[in-house]
């Protein structure tokens, strides 16, 4: 039998109400006393009863007791939930109570370390309950609530069944290599590999920005000293941010912040420039800008469209695309100070090979043209509607999955033993199901559950 575990669950100090709960076979029996005004045990499954929880003869609060029985509860286990005033005092008191008439405290998590163990929730879904917490944009809250849903999850299970059958028929195989029977289908065996491969290729590659989105989708704001950089960043974000000067070189390290747009958080980094520095100081700054760019999805290289000598503009452009390696990211030209001219000049109409936007950061100047960029870029990688990639230990079991993958693959063509290809079989097999947690260890559980609070 499990034992009976008990929790605040509302976050320390002093607010309204306040929940405290507690969960196990013997829930209801263990707080009857509280409540001498009901009969908790014969209170209908599923419903709340407002009466008053009791010390001995002494009454604590007047409070609303929600009653929940196995299995339809949050942890699979009989529930009580008690919605009390928000009084630390009281608070303590009720789980002081609790904890009298034998409950224990719960460790971090063990609500919903239960409900995986009880089959409620798999272990993305679990997982997914923590960033729910988490989630500060309607994008990550998006992201938990359909992993949450078990969206991933059904993704990974198909995985999975792709991968069985792949490895029965190569146990099939293995059954009959006495006899000269035909081999499985190779055909049938490498397309089966192809689609695992393309799927999980597909998740793996979703990792950066899935992982992106939860501190937001990072954007490097690069280019020569006084272009307008940090006057981009304090535009952009709508108040002073970074320090802004006519003095080439005041901004010496990476300064950022997060702004939302359209529901999806970007991360700006405002860097120090790119230039030969003058001071060692300077080239710790400089050296940041180049992390900052390695670190960046986006990428906003400012130029000043005011400057006469458009040639060696345009020189340092090129310059920068063929030195930086761009993979996966996205650059936008962003010319500055267009309000010190009194037309386009005309030798920007041959940058059209370029993304560029013409703005004026200091005079507030098509700024929503940038702002519609970032909008697209969320409809074009999808941020907003499909499952993304965003656990770390999700992406590191896909990862060596994958590589089983390429191993049978190759493996195939190269005609090595079956038996051999079984064992990466194998390997992938344990790699999804360490994933969903049909395989799981106490150690892999104690990592996961450890890191949510206390009472969830
Ligand atoms: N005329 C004009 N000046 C600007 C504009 N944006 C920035 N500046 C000025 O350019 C100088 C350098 O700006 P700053 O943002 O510090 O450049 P950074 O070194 O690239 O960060 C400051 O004097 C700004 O006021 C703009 O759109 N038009
Ligand atoms: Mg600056």
């Amino acid at each position: 039998m499990k034992d009976t575990i008990c929790a605040i669950s509302t976050p320390a100090g002093i607010g309204a109400i306040a929940v405290v709960r507690a969960s196990g076979d013997e829930a209801f029996e263990k707080l009857t006393p509280l409540f001498p005004n009901i009969n908790l045990n014969s209170l209908p499954p599923q419903s709340a009863k407002f009466t008053q929880i009791f010390d001995n003869d002494q009454v604590i609060d007047q409070v609303v007791v929600l009653k929940f029985a196995a299995p339809h509860s949050y942890t699979g286990e009989n529930m009580v939930e008690i919605s009390c005033h928000g009084s630390l005092y009281i608070q303590k008191k009720i789980l002081e109570l609790m904890i009298e008439q034998g409950c224990r405290m719960a460790q971090p998590g063990e609500f919903t370390q239960r409900a995986f163990l009880n089959g409620k929730l798999d272990l993305p879904q679990a997982e997914a309950v923590a960033d729910l917490i988490d989630s500060q944009s309607e994008s990550t809250h998006k992201l938990a609530i359909n992993q949450l849903k078990g969206s991933f999850s059904k993704k990974l299970n198909s995985l999975r069944e792709q991968l069985v059958q792949l490895g029965s028929l190569l146990e099939l195989e293995l059954d009959f290599s006495e006899e000269e029977v035909e081999f499985a289908n190779r055909e049938e065996l490498n397309r089966l590999l192809d689609e695992l491969g393309t799927e999980t290729d597909r998740l793996l590659h979703s990792f950066k920005v899935g992982n992106a989105l939860k501190t937001g989708i990072p954007v490097a704001i690069v280019g020569q000293p006084n272009v307008g950089k940090s006057t981009l960043l304090n535009t952009l974000l709508q108040h002073d941010r970074a320090i802004v000067s006519p003095i080439p070189g005041t901004t010496r390290d990476t300064v950022e912040d997060t702004f939302v747009i359209n529901g999806t958080p970007f991360r700006f980094i405002d860097t120090a420039g790119i230039r030969q520095a003058d001071d060692s100081l300077e080239s710790i700054g400089i050296e940041r800008t180049f992390q900052a760019i390695d670190q960046a999805s986006i990428i906003f290289y400012m130029v000043d469209a005011s400057r006469a000598d458009f040639a060696s503009v345009k020189a340092e452009v090129e310059e920068f695309k063929v030195s930086t390696d761009l993979t996966d990211k996205q650059l936008l030209i962003i010319a500055n100070k267009i309000d010190e001219l009194k037309t386009l000049p005309e030798h920007y109409k041959d940058w059209h090979d370029m993304d560029i936007i013409f703005i004026s950061a200091k005079r507030q100047v098509n700024i929503g043209d940038i702002e519609n960029r970032l909008v697209e870029y969320i409809q074009q990688h999808h941020i907003q509607d499909v499952s993304l990639l965003t656990n770390e230990r999700h992406y590191a079991l896909l990862s060596d999955m994958r590589t089983a993958i390429g191993r049978i693959r190759q493996g195939l063509a190269d005609e090595i033993p079956t038996d051999l290809l079984a064992e990466d079989v194998r390997i992938a097999l344990y790699d999804i199901g360490s994933l969903t947690g049909t395989i799981s260890t106490d150690e892999l559980l104690d990592n996961i559950f450890g890191k949510f609070c206390i009472g969830k």
